[in-house]
């Protein structure tokens, strides 16, 4: 039961989802956090930059080929609660959309259709010089050359670097204005705008709930907390929703 969520909108519930790297641990990828936020030896929010890319790019492409490789490597695939997700999306009768800030694939892997991923993806590439996006499944290198404008060393991941605006924040601004559960689920609550969504669900007075491992910075604007792995916590969670 939403203990919160007035009953006459408990089955036409306009639902927000908010995912972070916490949902993907349980399916084996390391969240920005584990290490103190680095890698090797450099802080994320310096390598994903533009002004990292500029100074070295070689490192940056080091950065996202690595995790492109593990992503693909056969050993990570959606965990239970990726599944739990896409299931209650087609399952509930309101409206539905989740919103990750996450760049893998587990989400559409599992069976998520109403996905915004406001932060770009690992297995796309965006030319600097044409804008052309397309998928990609290799290494990325300054030696890379675009298919459509045939420019050398103007390929870079299809990501949103600390710095760059977010994808997609109209369609995200107006689900959360219009939501009345809004559910954050694996994130530290430590990136803006990202961190901040949970006060615009407040101000529409949408019942908000944390499902994390260990309460995030932004706890204390949650109405609902729940502490402990994702994998456990959201299957559990949506099917009270449901019920
Ligand atoms: C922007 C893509 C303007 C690349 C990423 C000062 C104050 C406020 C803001 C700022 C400021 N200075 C600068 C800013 C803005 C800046 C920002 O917020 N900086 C931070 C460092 C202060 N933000 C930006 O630059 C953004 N752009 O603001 O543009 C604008 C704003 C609005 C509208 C228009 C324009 C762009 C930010 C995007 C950066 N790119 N990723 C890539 O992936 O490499 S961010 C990257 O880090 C992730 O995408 C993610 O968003 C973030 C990490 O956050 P989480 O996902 O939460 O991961 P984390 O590891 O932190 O936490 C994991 C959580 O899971 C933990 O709580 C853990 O306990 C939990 N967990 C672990 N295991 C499990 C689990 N939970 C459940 N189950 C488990 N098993």
């Amino acid at each position: 039961m939403i203990v919160g969520l007035p009953d006459h909108m408990r089955q036409r519930s306009a639902v927000v989802v908010l995912t972070g790297a916490g949902i993907s641990a349980d399916s084996g990828l390391q969240t920005f956090r584990a290490n103190d936020g680095l890698w090797e030896n450099h802080r994320i929010e310096d390598v994903a930059s533009p002004a990292g890319f500029a100074s070295d790019p070689q490192l940056v492409h080091r950065f996202y080929n690595g995790r492109r490789k593990q992503l693909l490597s056969g050993d990570v695939r959606p965990n239970p609660a990726h599944y739990a997700l896409a299931e209650f999306e087609t399952e509930w009768p309101g409206d539905y959309l989740l919103v990750t800030q996450n760049i893998d694939n587990l989400h559409e892997w599992a069976g998520s259709r109403k996905l915004v991923h406001m932060h770009g993806e690992l297995l796309k590439k965006r030319c600097v010089f044409c804008g052309d996006v397309t998928p990609v499944d290799t290494d990325l290198s300054v030696r890379s050359w675009c298919d459509r404008c045939n420019a050398k060393g103007g390929l870079r991941p299809h990501v949103v670097w600390f710095g760059e605006t977010p994808m997609e924040m109209d369609t995200i601004d107006g689900a959360l204005r219009g939501c009345g559960l809004f559910v954050a689920i694996g994130t530290s609550g430590s990136v803006y705008p990202a961190a901040g969504f949970v006060s615009v669900a407040n101000s529409v007075g949408a019942y908000t709930v944390e499902l994390n491992l260990e309460p995030s910075a932004q706890e204390s604007a949650f109405q609902e907390r729940n502490y402990g792995p994702a994998a456990e916590l959201v299957p559990e969670f949506f099917a009270r929703v449901k019920g």
